[in-house]
C-alpha cells in the first residue's frame, strides 16, 4: 500500500480524497495555487506545496510543478480527482515514467476513451450496444449524406475529441446536413484542434444513465449500478440520483453484466463510468469517463462503498476482494450540486462567505470545502457543496432532501440552493418523470 499520496486537485474533491487516504493510514500532500493558500484542502492535508499562480493552466494543470511537488515530498502516488489532469493520458504516462503510480486507468485506456470514435469502436467490439450511426469517422460530406439516409433523420454530428456538447450539430432533414457537417468540423477544429467528426441517430427524449464500474489489476470487474444524470443545464449536471427512477433491478443487472464483461475483455483498470442514452426501453452507449466523477457519492450511499478507497486499493495492486453478488443496492440516494451562482441567471457569484451552516442528521452527507469566512475565488469551477441524501425509498429521500435544503445556510454569496428547493417541490420531478430536456424547460418557465 502507498505511504503518501499527492492529490492533484482542489476544493471538495481534494478533501474527499484526503478522507479516504486518512482512513487507509496514508499521508497526504496538497498542491495549491496562490489563490488557494487559505483553502480547506490545504489546511487539512499533512503537507502542502504551492504550485503556481491562480490560473489553472499555471497551477492545477502545471504538470512539471505537480511532478516536482511529488518528488520533493516523496509521494508514491498521485490522485487526480476529476477535471484538471484527470483524463490527460500523457500526464498519466509521465506519472508512471517518474516511478509514481497514477491512481486511475492506464494511459492507453484514457487515450482510447478520450477519442469518442475509438471508444465506440472498442465498446461495440466487446458487445456494448451503441446508438445507430456512422462506422467511425465521417471523412466527407458525401459519406455524411449516405449515412444519414441509411440511419434516418434526424441525425447528430459529434466531435471525436468532444464531450460536453461542444462541436455537436443536429440535422433534421437532408437540407441541413451540409451546414451541420461543416459547422461541426469547424467548431471541433477550433475547440479541440481536431476536426474528426462522427454521426449518430438523434434521440429526441432520452435519459442520461451512467453505470459505475471498478476494476482491479487482476481481471476482476464489478459494477455499482446506475446514476440518472438527466437533470442538466447547458451540459452541466445539477442533480443526480441512484438508482434511476426509470430503471428496474432486472435492467440494471443486465446492463451491468454487459458492461463488466466488456471491460474485462478490454483489460480496463480502476474506476470508470459508461454513459448511455436510454429511450424506449433501450440503452445505447455514447461515451466513457475514465475518472472518478463529481456525482460518485450517490453510488457510495446506495451501495455502502467508498469508491475512492477502492480506487486507491486497486491502484496499489490489491484485489477487489468481492464479487458482483456481494454488491448491494439499498434505498435511494440523491445529490444536489450547489454552486456559487445566481439561482435564476446562473451568473457566477464569487466572494466572501460570511456565515455557513450545513445540514445534518440521518442520511445526510455534505461534501464541501466551504467554511465561514472563506472567499470563493473567481478562477475555478463554481461548485461549492454537494448535498447527498440517502433514505429507504425515493419518496423518503425527496422528503429528506427538502428538509436538508431548508436547513442549509450559505450567507454572503448567492447559491443555487433556491433552485434545488424548487426542483424538489415539483410534481414531475417527484414522479421521476423527466428526460435530458426537462431542466432547461423548468428553468425557462421560472
Ligand atoms: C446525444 C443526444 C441525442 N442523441 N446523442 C450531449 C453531450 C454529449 N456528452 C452527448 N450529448 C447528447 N448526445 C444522440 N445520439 C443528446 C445529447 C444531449 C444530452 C445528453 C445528456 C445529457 C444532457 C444532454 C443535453 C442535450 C443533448
Amino acid at each position: 500500500m502507498f505511504q503518501k499520496i499527492l492529490i492533484a486537485n482542489r476544493g471538495e474533491i481534494a478533501l474527499r480524497i484526503q478522507r479516504a487516504c486518512r482512513e487507509l493510514g496514508i499521508s497526504t500532500v496538497a498542491v495549491h495555487s496562490t489563490a488557494d493558500a487559505e483553502a480547506m484542502h490545504v489546511r487539512l492535508s499533512d503537507e502542502s506545496v504551492c504550485i503556481g499562480p491562480p490560473p489553472a493552466k499555471d497551477s492545477y494543470l502545471n504538470i512539471p510543478a505537480i511532478l516536482s511537488a511529488a518528488s520533493i515530498t516523496g509521494a508514491d502516488a498521485i490522485h487526480p480527482g476529476y477535471g484538471f489532469l484527470s483524463e490527460n493520458a500523457s500526464f498519466a504516462d509521465m506519472v508512471d515514467a517518474h516511478g509514481l503510480t497514477f491512481i486511475g486507468p492506464s494511459a492507453e485506456h484514457i487515450g482510447m476513451m478520450g477519442d469518442k470514435i475509438a471508444a465506440k469502436t472498442a465498446m461495440a467490439a466487446v458487445g456494448v450496444p451503441l446508438v445507430p450511426g456512422s462506422d467511425g469517422e465521417l471523412p466527407d460530406l458525401e459519406t455524411a449524406r449516405e449515412t444519414a439516409a441509411r440511419i434516418g433523420y434526424p441525425v447528430l454530428i459529434k466531435a471525436a475529441a468532444g464531450g460536453g456538447g461542444r462541436g455537436m450539430k443536429v440535422a433534421r432533414d437532408p437540407s441541413e446536413i451540409e451546414d451541420a457537417f461543416r459547422l461541426a468540423r469547424t467548431e471541433s477544429r477550433t475547440a479541440f484542434g481536431n476536426d474528426a467528426v462522427y454521426m449518430e441517430k438523434y434521440l429526441d427524449k432520452p435519459r442520461h444513465i451512467e453505470l459505475q464500474i471498478m476494476a482491479d489489476n487482476h481481471g476482476n470487474v464489478v459494477h455499482f449500478g446506475e446514476r440518472d444524470c438527466s437533470l442538466q443545464r447547458r451540459h452541466q449536471k445539477v442533480l443526480e440520483e441512484a438508482g434511476s427512477p426509470a430503471i428496474s433491478a432486472v435492467q440494471r443487472d443486465a446492463l451491468g453484466e454487459t458492461a463488466t464483461a466488456a471491460l474485462r475483455k478490454l483489460g480496463y483498470r480502476n474506476a470508470g463510468t459508461l454513459e448511455f442514452l436510454y429511450q424506449d426501453g433501450q440503452f445505447a452507449f455514447i461515451e466513457m469517463n475514465t475518472r472518478l466523477q463529481v456525482e460518485h457519492p450517490v453510488t457510495e450511499m446506495l451501495c455502502d462503498v467508498d469508491l475512492v478507497r477502492e480506487q486507491i486499493r486497486v491502484a496499489s495492486g490489491a484485489r477487489l476482494g468481492y464479487e458482483q453478488r456481494d454488491v448491494t443496492f439499498t434505498g435511494h440516494a440523491i445529490e444536489c450540486r450547489i454552486t456559487a451562482e445566481d439561482p435564476v441567471t446562473f451568473v457566477p457569484t464569487p466572494g466572501r462567505v460570511t456565515a455557513y451552516h450545513a445540514p445534518g442528521g440521518l442520511g445526510v452527507r455534505i461534501d464541501s470545502a466551504l467554511y465561514a469566512g472563506y472567499f470563493v475565488p473567481p478562477f475555478y469551477d463554481s461548485l461549492i457543496a454537494k448535498l447527498i441524501v440517502h433514505a429507504p425509498t425515493r419518496e423518503a429521500a425527496i422528503n429528506r432532501l427538502r428538509r436538508a435544503l431548508d436547513e442549509f445556510a450559505v450567507v454572503g454569496i448567492k447559491t443555487t440552493i433556491a433552485l434545488h428547493q424548487r426542483i424538489v417541490n415539483d410534481p414531475e420531478f417527484q414522479a421521476g418523470d423527466y428526460t435530458i430536456h426537462w431542466l432547461e424547460k423548468f428553468v425557462a418557465r421560472g
